[in-house]
C-alpha cells in the first residue's frame, strides 16, 4: 500500500482539491510553490503504462482544471506538469502522480531554490503540524473553490 493508498483510503490526511471516481488531486506535503498539487489515481500502480488510456487521457483533463484553478484562485500565472514515471527517474512514491507547480510573477529565483532544496530532501519525510496542515487547508480551499468556474485560458 502507498502513502497515496493510505490518503486515498482516509487513512491519512491530506488538503484535497478535488476528487471524481477515477483521480483524486490534494496539495503536495512539502509544496515546491504555493499551491504545488498532485493529481492521483485512485488505481495503484506506479508507472503511466500500467493505467489504461482512459484514466490517463482523465488524469491530464484534471490537471488541466487544476491549474485553471490555480490560476484563477491563486494568481499564478502558469504551471510545471512534472511526473517521475518509475523509480529510475527520482519517483519516490510508487503510485502514479502528476505534479501541477504554479508560477507566480517574478517567482524565478525562489523556485529554482525551492525545488533545488525539494529534490535534494525527498527521502526526509515531512512532520505533520498543525500550522502545516492549516497552511495547506487555507490553499485548498482557494484553489477548491475556483474549480468548476475558470474563466482564463
Ligand atoms: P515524486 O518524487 O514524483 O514521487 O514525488 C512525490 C511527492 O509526494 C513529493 O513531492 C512529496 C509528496 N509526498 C510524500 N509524502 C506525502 C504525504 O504524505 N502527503 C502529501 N500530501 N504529499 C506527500
Amino acid at each position: 500500500m502507498t502513502i497515496f493508498d493510505r490518503i486515498i483510503a482516509g487513512q491519512l490526511p491530506a488538503s484535497f482539491v478535488y476528487q471524481d471516481d477515477i483521480c483524486i488531486a490534494f496539495l503536495d506535503i512539502s509544496p515546491m510553490t504555493r499551491g504545488h498539487t498532485l493529481v492521483v489515481p485512485r488505481r495503484s500502480v506506479p508507472t503511466l503504462d500500467l493505467l489504461d488510456a482512459a484514466t490517463r487521457a482523465h488524469l491530464l483533463e484534471v490537471v488541466q482544471k487544476v491549474g485553471a484553478a490555480q490560476r484563477k484562485g491563486l494568481g499564478s500565472l502558469a504551471q510545471h506538469l512534472l511526473v517521475n514515471d518509475g523509480k529510475d527517474a527520482s519517483q519516490s512514491v510508487p503510485h502514479v502522480h502528476i505534479h501541477v507547480i504554479p508560477r507566480y510573477s517574478g517567482d524565478m529565483l525562489h523556485t529554482i531554490t525551492r525545488m533545488i532544496w525539494h529534490v535534494t530532501t525527498l527521502a526526509i519525510p515531512r512532520r505533520e503540524t498543525v500550522a502545516r496542515r492549516a497552511e495547506l487547508d487555507r490553499v485548498a480551499e482557494k484553489i477548491r473553490g475556483a474549480i468548476g468556474a475558470q474563466t482564463r485560458y
